[in-house]
């Protein structure tokens, strides 16, 4: 959070050259009298710059729990206690943005087109001709930023430290992305989707873009792959995308792009901010913690890794001694399902099974519980451990590290007291 002005201003409390220029730049011109600015004064347009992305904040709707990790652009996470619901509701959402939540909304004008090199010909549709034309249907739908984990990497790298809570699953209703291509009309040659969606970038430029990710086109063509303008039976809040979304689960939430207004179909790799460079990849081969290879030996994350989370009890419980003590969470494979999660009361020497659950439906998060006796009082760590179906677990301490700190799927542990 930046609320520290103290680099705007001189040691005589009056704004730096290099922060008019900035303030001239941001206005799109100069500010009349400026030298007759009182002392620390910060003018209305600038003040509110750092502080805020405009008007809307979107904390006011959510659970006051919620944990800030930075406010500009709005990047807020959910403690992994507040994520005991089977399906996330809004106020308990993870918020990732890496622009500016777009302030003004016309849904009414709001269209979908979906063009591209691999499109027969370019379509738009209205949110209404979505809604009429397409069947509809209702999925959960884990979304999980890739930077989930984060803060669990050593050495530190940068980017908003994730502990647990980057994660989600929420119900999303809309029409499947398949129908609408089907309808637009594919070529041959089609390889890759990529979204664009109306938010700013930071810099309040315009012409730059902020985020457009995409993936292969069979993962596009899944049937859990749909364009949403509903989440848990209501419009989508407008910080989580309203009034349109792609939504794919399983894969870096990142692919899932919130104010949609277009889908490029591609002839290559989708090529829009943040599919290049190191955005969204690790390294092809293992690196020694702190290493940062050269760009071309990094690969795109696709799949999610498996993962699992414990809901309840929340860190601190004390528990008097003789009773059982009752597990919950969720767990989950990106493209897979999980076969089995465990328990550990004893640092990961010993392990015992939880009661899984079927997911709701492919793609969601499943329910897992356990029942754990204490043997004698004192300080506890519980851990939980995903297994998926191909047999591959969560790591119990820090999976391999990489330099942009994706896909911790390390063990979730909680502490309680025996007393
Ligand atoms: N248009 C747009 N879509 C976006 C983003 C964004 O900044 N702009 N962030 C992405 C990332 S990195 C994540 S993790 C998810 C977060 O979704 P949520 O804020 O609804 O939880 O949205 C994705 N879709
Ligand atoms: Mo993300």
């Amino acid at each position: 959070m930046n609320n520290d002005h103290s680099t705007l201003f001189d040691r005589r409390g009056f704004l730096k050259a290099g922060s008019l220029t900035t303030l001239t730049a941001l206005l799109g011109t100069t500010i009349a009298f400026a030298d007759r600015l009182p002392k620390y004064y910060l003018p209305l347009a600038f003040d509110r710059i750092p502080r805020n992305d405009g008007p809307f904040d979107p904390m006011e709707a959510k659970n006051k729990a919620m944990v800030v990790l930075n406010n500009k652009p709005w990047n807020v996470e959910t403690p992994a206690y507040l994520l005991d619901d089977a399906v996330t509701p809004a106020d308990k959402m993870f918020i990732r943005n890496n622009g500016l939540i777009p302030q003004t909304i016309d849904v009414a004008g709001w269209t979908l087109t979906i063009n591209g090199e691999s499109v027969n010909a370019p379509k738009t549709y209205t949110l209404n001709e979505l809604k009429t034309k397409f069947k509809h249907y209702t999925y959960q739908l884990v979304v999980e930023c890739g930077g989930n984990g984060r803060a669990g990497f050593f050495p530190k790298t940068a980017g908003n430290q994730w502990t647990e809570g980057g994660v989600s699953c929420a119900e999303w209703t809309g029409v499947r992305l398949k129908d609408i291509l089907a309808d637009v009309g594919l070529k041959d040659n089609a390889v890759y989707i990529g979204y664009y969606g109306k938010d700013l970038h930071l810099s309040q430029d315009p012409t730059q873009p902020v985020i457009s990710r995409g993936v292969p086109i069979a993962k596009a063509l899944e049937d859990e792959t749909i364009i949403a303008w509903a989440m848990n039976g209501s419009d989508i809040p407008l910080v989580h995308g309203y009034p349109l979304r792609l939504v794919v689960g399983g894969w870096p939430a990142s692919v899932s792009g919130k104010w949609l207004h277009t889908i490029a179909i591609r002839n290559k790799v989708h090529d829009g901010a943040k599919m290049t460079g190191k955005s969204y990849r690790l390294p092809i081969h293992p690196v020694v913690p702190g290493v940062d290879p050269p760009e071309s030996d990094f690969r795109l994350i696709e799949s999610m890794p498996v993962k699992s989370v414990i809901t309840s009890p929340k860190t601190g419980l004390e528990l008097p001694i003789g009773q059982t003590l009752a597990l919950r969470g969720h767990a989950w494979a990106g493209d897979h399902v999980v076969k089995s999660v465990a328990v550990s009361i004893d640092y990961g020497a010993t392990w015992q099974p939880a009661d899984l659950k079927n997911p709701q439906n492919r793609l969601a998060w499943q329910d897992w519980t356990a029942n754990i006796k204490l043997p004698i009082q004192g300080y506890y760590e519980i851990w939980a451990r995903a297994t998926d179906d191909k047999g591959v677990s969560q790591p119990m301490v820090m999976p391999q590290w990489n330099p942009e700190g994706y896909c911790n799927n390390a063990c979730h542990r909680i502490a309680i007291k025996v007393v």
